[in-house]
């Protein structure tokens, strides 16, 4: 059967990021190994007008991968022109599982695969062929002859042994999605697990994966690391994980493999605060990490122990210079404007990153995810109507503007801590005195902009640099306006380093 899986384009602001469409490599790579013919159409690289493309490929299927709700709208779009040609849409992914019923009762899709899809697909697909019973599809969502809305039974998580490594081959140019961030020229990205052990209460990592992380065997991700290093150029990896390196065996047995096979190769990780012990943090520098991103979240412990993030405030000091004492670049990741966050818990954040006086800060606002716990809270105290069409879902998605503030800081306050880091991560420097070494944000989002003219062309190239400019000129202002505001906070660049 000929399927065309479906990457659709994020409909809001400046696209920074370019990661693979790994959602789609991973189904095509598998369903090719059982006689499907696959392509795969990233619509963030490939914008074809769709009643061509779609005329032109003629496949028996669509399928559209939704990863966040800012999705939607492009995937709308495409599942439209595919139902008037009277073609099957299956619709799946991160988002498509949150949703399913709005998705269907939108009249776009046929079914929804729910969580894992490789073997969900596969059924939809003998589905489609009429060699199987849509009831008996796990993990399948329907509306029946009565337009009842309908869930089968969840599906087990599959053995992530069962699945081929990924098929690069089925992506339009593998450059497209390489970048540079220094030392590595040709950063590709790879994805070792899935899932995670923790709960906290903004993620919904409970819901999708059932707080299990499940590792892939190591023999699939070093073919993949070896393809990507010899047959794409790639000298950096980006590791995708939520968390990466938790079995200590396996850490060691990647290192190895690293400081063996691809000495020259740079990586870089997430990882929970407290996972590494000194050792571990040397041995992964000496296999070629260089920056270790932390996900912090808040400086306040009231906080922390409110959105259950799973470490020891008290550790994380010492924590983040053992990091740096082993040579690697610290990264640390935060979140402003939780559900009733107060000022003084704020300001508790803002000074634990200027005491932490960590490489790189990223500071991003509160999103509510649904089928989180802070989501079901803020639902159930009347603050949230959940959505019921798809239109509303669109609505009520990520943004990245604080349009939904839930927190008791005002809003106004939330855009100038942001952009005051925002801005100041522009200047961000690696630990290593290596050529490269200073800007590399700068140089990161420079090179962003020349890469995007190669990925989408000139002319959406400038709609995007226009989203740019704006970004840019918006950050500066509230990064350097409100002097009243930056006082509240101590927002000043000399407190980076300093102990409150
Ligand atoms: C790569 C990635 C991205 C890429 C997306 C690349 C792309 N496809 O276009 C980028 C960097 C752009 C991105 C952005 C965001 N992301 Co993101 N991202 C990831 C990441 C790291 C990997 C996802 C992945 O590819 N996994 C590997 C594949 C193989 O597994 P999978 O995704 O589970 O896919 C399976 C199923 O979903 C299913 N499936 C998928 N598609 C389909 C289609 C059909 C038809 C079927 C049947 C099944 C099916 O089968 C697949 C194979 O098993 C995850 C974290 C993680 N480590 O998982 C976060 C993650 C998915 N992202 C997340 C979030 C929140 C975001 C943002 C909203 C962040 C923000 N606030 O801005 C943005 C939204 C983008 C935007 N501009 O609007 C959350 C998702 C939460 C949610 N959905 O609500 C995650 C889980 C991170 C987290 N823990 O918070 N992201
Ligand atoms: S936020 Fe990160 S650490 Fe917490 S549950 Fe989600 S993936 Fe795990």
């Amino acid at each position: 059967m000929k399927v065309l899986l479906v990457n659709p384009v994020p409909d809001f602001g400046f696209n920074w990021n370019f990661d693979m469409p790994f959602s789609c490599l991973a189904l095509g790579s598998f369903l090719q190994t059982r006689g499907h013919e696959v392509r795969i159409w990233d619509r963030r690289v490939e914008r074809v007008h769709i009643q061509k493309y779609i005329a032109r490929s003629a496949p028996d299927a669509v399928c559209l991968s939704v990863i966040a709700s800012t999705y939607i709208r492009d995937a709308m779009d495409v599942a439209a022109v595919a139902k008037d040609a009277g073609i099957p849409v299956i619709w799946g992914g991160h988002y498509a599982t949150i949703v399913p019923e709005e998705i269907l009762r939108s009249g776009l899709a046929d079914w929804v695969g729910l969580r894992e899809g490789e073997y969900t697909l596969l059924e939809l697909l003998a589905v489609v062929a009429g060699t199987q019973n849509i009831a008996d599809v796990l993990g399948a969502a329907y509306l029946d002859a009565d337009g009842r809305f309908v869930v089968n039974p969840e599906r087990p998580f599959a053995n992530l042994a069962d699945f081929p490594p990924l098929d690069y081959a089925l992506l339009p140019d593998i450059r497209l999605y390489q970048t540079a961030m220094a030392p590595a020229r040709h950063l590709s990205s790879i994805i070792t697990s899935k899932g995670c052990p923790y709960q906290c209460t903004f993620c919904f990592n409970y819901y999708y994966h059932h707080c299990q992380l499940r590792l892939r065997p190591l023999e699939l991700v070093f073919a993949e690391i070896d393809t990507l290093a010899r047959d794409y150029g790639a000298d950096g990896l980006m590791i995708l994980d939520e968390l990466f390196g938790v079995n200590k065996e396996r850490l060691r047995a990647f290192c190895a493999f690293m400081r063996e096979k691809h000495p020259a190769m740079s990586w870089f990780c997430c990882n929970a605060v407290g996972n590494f012990t000194a050792d571990e943090l040397k041995m992964m520098y000496a296999a070629g990490c260089k920056t270790i991103s932390y996900g912090i979240e808040s400086g306040s412990r009231e906080l922390l122990a409110r959105i259950k993030k799973n470490y020891d405030p008290a550790i994380l000091a010492a924590f983040i210079q053992q990091t740096k004492d082993a040579g690697l670049t610290t990264s640390g990741s935060f979140i402003i404007g939780f559900p009733k966050e107060t000022v003084a818990q704020l300001r508790e954040t803002v000074h634990m990153v200027f005491r932490l006086a960590l490489d790189l800060v990223v500071l991003n606002y509160f999103s509510v995810v649904p089928g989180s716990e802070l989501f079901n809270e803020l639902v159930d105290e009347g603050k949230i109507t959940p959505a019921k069409t798809l239109q509303e879902v669109i609505a009520y998605g990520e943004r990245n503007d604080m349009e939904h503030n839930y927190s008791e800081i005002p809003t106004i306050d939330l855009k100038v801590v942001r952009c005051f880091f925002r801005w100041n991560a522009l200047k961000a420097t690696t630990r290593e005195g290596e050529k490269g070494s200073s800007l590399i944000m700068l140089k990161m989002a420079l090179s962003q902009v020349l890469l995007m003219v190669f990925r989408t062309g000139v002319r959406n190239a400038l709609v995007n640099l226009y989203g740019a400019a704006k970004e840019f000129l918006v950050t500066f202002w509230y990064a350097h306006a409100h002097p009243k505001i930056r006082k509240k906070y101590d927002l000043y660049r000399r407190n980076f380093g300093r102990r409150f």
